[in-house]
């Protein structure tokens, strides 16, 4: 397996405005493991599924330590780069400073910071709080980042999220480009992609871009690559929503049935989860070691 460092330089040179590279959520490290499986580029340590899947919402509920200690686990039981998100980055540039170098230590390739104020909301939510901190201030969280890891910075402007407008969008974007930010996150939560098509078509392009398409499905990764702008699409949320998904019809069925039965047919083996255990090095263990 590769280093920290090595994951790093990976997942730059990844960064292919006109091959992007695809990042899918994770909100465990099971499901990290099946992004890897599935030959995903990057896993997306998504602060949406973690919190989800504490069942809290994606408003700084979920601690600093709740997320290192998740990052560290992905990090353990496959090999692709984490990215890791760290919404406001637990408070101000000081905050930023510190999570750092921990979540190098724990594994992770590059971070995600957002330009909201602390605590933040989600940028999906209807109605959603999204107050954005000043440029400056942002610019000095980014310098922060920089400064104290080698990591990947991805700077996430939520201006068009924020009704602010394009103009906006791009006037953050370059200045976090200036401050040191390796990529830029551009998010829109429009349900088609015009929103996101004219900013990256303005994009002077100082650095790629980074989208999260879930609020505009309809337009493909070949629709992207041609733009020539973005280095990396991420899932942002498809791993704790087929699970949903996935549960809700089972468990349905079950007691709809009254029995195991059919439901048996559609789930995965008791042997698929073994082999996700990594039943084969157990037995490698067991093999040398139990006399
Ligand atoms: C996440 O997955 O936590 C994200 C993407 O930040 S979004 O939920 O669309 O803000
Ligand atoms: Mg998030």
């Amino acid at each position: 397996q590769m280093n920290t460092q090595s994951k790093t330089d990976a997942l730059r040179a990844a960064l292919n405005p006109h091959k992007p590279a695809i990042a899918m959520a994770a909100h465990n490290p099971l499901a990290a493991k099946l992004v890897a499986e599935a030959h995903f580029d990057a896993v997306w340590v998504s602060g949406f599924e973690l919190s989800a899947s504490y069942a809290v919402p994606d408003a700084s509920i979920i601690s600093m330590s709740t997320m290192l200690e998740m990052t560290r686990a992905m990090g353990e039981v496959q090999g692709l780069p984490l990215i890791v998100d760290l919404d406001t980055g637990f408070g101000n540039a000081i905050n930023v400073a510190y999570a750092m170098p921990r979540f190098e230590a724990a594994g992770a390739a590059a971070v995600v910071i957002e330009d909201k104020t602390f605590p933040k909301d989600s940028s999906l939510r209807p109605g959603g709080r999204q107050a954005l901190i000043s440029v400056a201030e942002f610019q000095g969280k980014i310098s922060a980042a920089k400064a104290n890891s080698s990591l990947l910075v991805i700077a996430r402007t939520e201006a068009l999220i924020a009704g602010l407008g394009e103009d906006e969008a791009l006037r953050r974007s370059v200045a976090y480009a200036e401050a040191g930010a390796d990529a830029v996150l551009i998010h829109s939560k429009h349900k088609t992609p015009a929103q996101i098509l004219s900013f990256c078509r303005a994009w002077p392009g100082q650095v790629p871009l980074v989208i999260v398409p879930t609020s505009y499905p309809q337009l493909s990764f070949g629709d992207v690559a041609a733009l020539g702008k973005v280095g990396l699409i991420i899932c942002g949320n498809h791993a704790i929503r087929a699970a949903v998904a996935g549960m809700r019809h089972t468990f349905r069925q079950i007691l709809e049935d009254g029995g195991l039965a059919r439901a048996e047919r559609d789930i995965a083996s008791v042997a698929e989860i073994f082999a996700l255990q990594g039943d084969d090095s157990m037995r490698a263990l067991e093999k040398a070691y139990l006399h």
